[in-house]
């Protein structure tokens, strides 16, 4: 059904429900969306969820005056597969795209796609992640494979164009443009706009490298982890301490080539698309850091810590570009009389360590990685916490629910448009399913799925290893204590696994179940 085929058949009433606002003249519109995708960025480092860290005003703007999820999770903590979930409305299996090896079949049904037909203009700026060409889009402008954080090429409708500045500024400039300039203002849109920051390695844009270089993080309390009783986190390679690398991410490519690293040569050559300029204004800044790094002569925890504190700050300097762009975005939709009329959502791929459990990167069930931000404004709806588990795979239903477009029934995902709206639903989802594929890969995460319910959380690690965790997230937060064949826990393990098995049914994960035993 189109657009207009739609406002025939219902009401006005209807209309107003289903997402739609009153123009000037009068005329029901159907309501915009953009979606705010990062990579990477942790709900620690967004001052709406929590402030220890920095502050993010612009991002907090959009739970300030919209809605916070404080139970808001992905599928497949990990890039390609999280944005496979979020385009499908399905997890992996399902939609094919398990690890950031595959390749997207883009002939499948997307939420872009359906908006599309029925008359949404549809656009993708900034990370796709998924090696084929984006389908369900009227525009397109994507970076190659990971991006580039200066300087770096985009894929516009097919075809290579060069960019000029950091990334996280082009690629808002870019959006802006599309909203100003490149759009058919007579539909509604969906823009998805995609940053790649603050993914690995963390560079910062020019303007903000003398921000926080004078803070001294305080260590998350189990950055000491000895990962007892956890075979797959002690079997891991996202180690602050041992995996994080002096050169490549941490930027001591030091001139007299003293400083020697794993990723050393990657590390070296990782400023070459920078122009002069911006090479010098680097080096002003990263030099005297690399003089007084070897003179410290550090080692032992001295060692792990000063590398800590110095990924934290990169990593925030990342951020605060990020947050001053989102402001940019935002200023833009309230100086043109979209804020309005459009629904504003701002999420990550997945979570990310900051540190705990002594850990950079993601890909675990453990509640940093599966976690993800959402903060979402609609118009006229819900302002405050929702505390009801969603998962990106309810992002698809939910837009095509606002657009008023019916949403497809082997969608995985449910709409939490109710929530938005603060409407109560008693019936909603008790626990969610997760399974993450990529291993073996860097990083060394093994494969494993699980179920999380309000309080537990029961994960099966297999492939070339079978273990079973058990959490109580009430008493034990943090996930250090597997309680997973402790007695007592009998019953409780009993429950969880057959809803494991009920959820894997419903879902159609047969391929999973063989592991169940
Ligand atoms: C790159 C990174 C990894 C990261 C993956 C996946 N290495 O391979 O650290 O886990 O991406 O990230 S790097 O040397 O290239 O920086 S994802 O978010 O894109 O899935
Ligand atoms: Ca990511």
């Amino acid at each position: 059904m189109t657009i207009s085929q739609h406002y025939s058949k219902v009401s006005m009433l209807i209309l107003a429900a289903a997402g739609l606002t009153a123009c000037k003249s009068g005329q029901e519109q159907p309501m915009n969306i953009l979606y705010i995708m990062s990579d990477d960025h942790s709900y620690q480092t967004i001052s709406a969820y929590d402030d220890h860290l920095i502050q993010t005003p612009n991002i907090d703007r959009i739970a300030n005056e919209g809605a916070r999820f404080t139970n808001s999770f992905v599928a497949n903590s990990i890039s390609g597969p999280s944005r496979a979930c979020m385009l499908t409305g399905k997890h992996s299996h399902a939609n094919g795209f398990t690890d950031n090896a595959s390749e997207f079949d883009g002939s499948q049904q997307t939420f872009p796609k359906l908006l599309q037909q029925a008359g949404y203009e549809t656009a993708i700026i900034g990370k796709w992640h998924l090696t084929s060409a984006p389908t369900g889009f009227n525009y397109s402008e994507i970076l190659i494979g990971q991006g580039d954080y200066y300087n770096a090429p985009f894929i516009r409708n097919g075809e290579q164009i060069t960019s000029e500045g950091y990334v996280t500024d082009v690629t808002t400039d870019k959006a802006i443009d599309w909203l100003e300039n490149k759009r058919d203002k007579n539909k509604p849109f969906c823009l998805l706009l995609h940053h790649k920051a603050p993914h690995r390695t963390w560079m910062p844009d020019l303007q903000d490298l003398e921000l926080f270089s004078d803070a001294e993080f305080e260590l998350p309390d189990n950055f000491y982890d000895d990962y007892a009783g956890r075979q797959a986190a002690a079997a891991q390679e996202m180690s602050i301490d041992k995996d994080m690398d002096l050169v490549y991410d941490l930027k001591l490519a030091d001139k007299e080539n003293t400083i020697h690293s794993r990723l050393e040569t990657a590390g070296r050559n990782m400023n070459n698309n920078m122009t002069p300029e911006q090479r010098a204004a680097w080096d002003k800044h990263y030099d005297p850091i690399i003089a007084d790094f070897k003179k410290a002569n550090l080692s032992g925890k001295a060692l792990a810590e000063w590398k800590y504190r110095q990924y934290l700050r990169d990593y925030l300097r990342v951020i605060h570009s990020v947050d001053r762009n989102i402001g940019r975005i935002l200023q833009y939709l309230e100086e043109n009389g979209l804020l309005e009329n459009t629904m504003v959502v701002y999420t990550s791929d997945q979570g990310f360590y900051m540190g705990e459990h002594g850990w950079f990167d993601k890909r675990f069930m453990y509640e940093e990685s599966f976690r993800t931000p959402l903060l979402v404004r609609l118009p006229g709806g819900k302002k405050g916490d929702i505390d009801k588990m969603v998962q990106n795979i309810d992002y698809g239903p939910t837009i095509l629910d606002l657009a008023g477009v019916e949403i497809p029934a082997d969608m995985h995902g449910v709409s939490f448009l109710p929530l938005l709206r603060g409407e109560d639903v008693p019936e909603w989802r008790t626990s969610l399913y997760y399974h993450y594929y990529e291993y073996p890969a860097e990083h060394a995460v093994k494969r494993h799925y699980g179920i999380r319910t309000d309080r537990y959380k029961l994960i099966h690690f297999y492939n070339d290893i079978d273990c079973w965790e058990l959490y109580d997230l009430e008493n034990d937060p943090k996930e250090m204590h597997n309680m997973y064949g402790k007695p007592g826990t009998e019953e409780l393990t009993q429950e969880l696994k057959k809803q494991l098995v009920a959820l894997q049914t419903q879902y159609a994960d047969t391929n999973a179940m063989q592991y169940n035993n």
